[in-house]
């Protein structure tokens, strides 16, 4: 049975909520009456989950409602269309696959992930955002408003792949803790903006530069409004590349609010945890930086294969950089029934990092034999490369069809899960679809 959608219409009547009122409160704003409760919000929220709400004066702002939040059936959140929500506190959600269908990815179906209290929107005023580049590597400290960038820098657009180091999360045996994402915590927007190096060179660097990282505007989930909930970053060699970004636009328009409007990191082909959303600050460091989820098991993987379930020593982790060659089967969607005795066409997506993909094979009979299907080279280095073939099955039944991609170093996804590792990253094993013939 075809799932049902929720339309915001449906939710809220004719009176939809704002995106700002979707998301936490920063501290100054009381946590307890805003985002669904607002206005008409409580009634339609009440018909939504069946039933009045006694205690809707005490619910957080922005709390989807479990309700809601624990079906299988997609939630609307404003902006976005038929992603399926992860968490609501704080608010990840990540998109079916046949959604990622577009060459470009749609700002509706781009995932959320987030790590804190996003900013409220009503908080977030472009005309006077500042962005302060400092650390302990700069020359002096500089701040620069959005109109001061777009005046004084070259603009640069190109389409750029961002992907949750903690995809496929989902699979690992034994489990790890964490959002569990399938497959759909990546798309590849078109990103507009400066180039990070651009300005890094105008402030200027001094020659013990080692790495350079973001702070953004959004609190830490306890609501301590003095811990960032997450700052990474890259080695200065990959922020100096021309397609890292320091973007306002994805496709065209402003960042949807909960990518990260007005102003984000875009770095291309490492993990998306790397691209500062709601971005107000850039540290050049002279050390490797050791902000919140840059140490321990965040974004690190055993620097050697390690037996499922062991703990590894800290000294034996080591940080993600260029995330793996993966692929998705962005068409048909699984699931479908297909007739007999008729080719059926299939496409999608792959990407590899900072690699780029070489080859693209697909499987219908478990893996057993592959067939080459046609690849197109990417928009730009970084953009993910779209693939098509066409299949045909022998006789009436179920099938699967495999797709895997090959880099041009000649590493292939595995068909099964890759290297365990404590929390779940990089699973690039081949994503698969089912097909009934009859
Ligand atoms: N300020 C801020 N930036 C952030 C995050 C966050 O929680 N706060 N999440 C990071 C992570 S882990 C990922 S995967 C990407 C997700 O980007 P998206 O939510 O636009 O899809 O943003 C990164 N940038
Ligand atoms: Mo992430």
């Amino acid at each position: 049975m075809a799932k049902k959608e929720r339309g915001l219409h449906e939710l809220y009547g004719k009176d939809p909520i704002e995106a700002d009122e979707l998301v936490w409160g920063r501290k100054s704003d009381p946590l307890t009456r805003r985002g669904f409760l607002k206005g008409s919000g409580l009634a339609a929220m009440s018909a939504a989950v069946g039933a009045s709400i006694p205690f809707a004066h005490l619910m957080p702002g922005g709390l989807i409602p479990a309700a809601l939040a624990q079906t299988s059936e997609s939630f609307s959140i404003p902006g976005k269309e038929g992603l399926v929500v992860l968490n609501d506190r704080p608010l990840n959600a990540e998109t079916p696959a046949h959604l990622l269908d577009d060459a470009v990815t749609p700002g509706k179906y781009l995932f959320i992930r987030n790590n804190g209290r996003p900013p409220a929107m009503a908080n977030i005023d472009p005309a006077t955002w500042m962005i302060e580049i400092g650390g302990e590597s700069v020359k002096a400290t500089k701040q620069y408003s959005i109109a001061e960038l777009k005046k004084r820098f070259k603009h640069y657009t190109y389409q750029l792949q961002l992907e949750c180091g903690g995809n496929g999360r989902s699979e690992f045996v034994p489990p790890a803790s964490g959002n569990q994402w399938s497959v759909g915590a990546v798309g590849c927007p078109e990103w507009t903006g400066v180039r990070l190096k651009d300005v890094l060179e105008d402030v200027g660097l001094t020659d013990d530069a080692v790495y350079v990282a973001y702070y953004g505007a959004d609190a830490h989930a306890s609501g301590d409004t003095t811990k960032a909930p997450i700052s990474r970053g890259v080695p200065v060699a990959k922020a100096m590349e021309k397609e890292s970004l320091i973007a306002w636009a994805m496709n065209g328009e402003d960042i949807p609010h909960m990518n990260g409007h007005p102003l984000r990191l875009v770095i291309g082909g490492w993990p998306g945890s790397v691209c500062g959303k709601w971005l107000n600050r850039i540290v050049v460091r002279n050390q490797v930086h050791d902000g919140p989820k840059m140490t321990g098991t965040s974004y690190r993987v055993p620097c050697s294969p390690v037996a499922p379930g062991s703990s590894v020593p800290d000294e034996d982790m080591c940080i993600i950089e260029s995330m793996p060659v993966k692929s998705l089967v962005t068409f048909p969607k699984s699931g479908i029934e297909h007739e007999l005795g008729k080719a059926l066409a299939i496409r999608g997506h792959a990407w590899a990092g900072d690699r780029e993909v070489a080859r693209m094979h697909v499987s219908t009979d478990f893996g057993a034999t592959w067939q080459k299907a046609e690849l197109d080279k990417p928009a730009n280095r970084l953009a993910w490369q779209h693939w098509r073939a066409s299949v045909e099955f022998p006789e009436a039944g179920y099938y699967e069809i495999w797709a895997r991609a090959t880099d041009d170093a000649g590493v292939a996804q595995p068909m099964v899960l890759p290297g365990w590792n404590p929390k779940g990253y990089l699973n690039n094993a081949c994503h698969r679809i089912a097909v009934q013939v009859a």
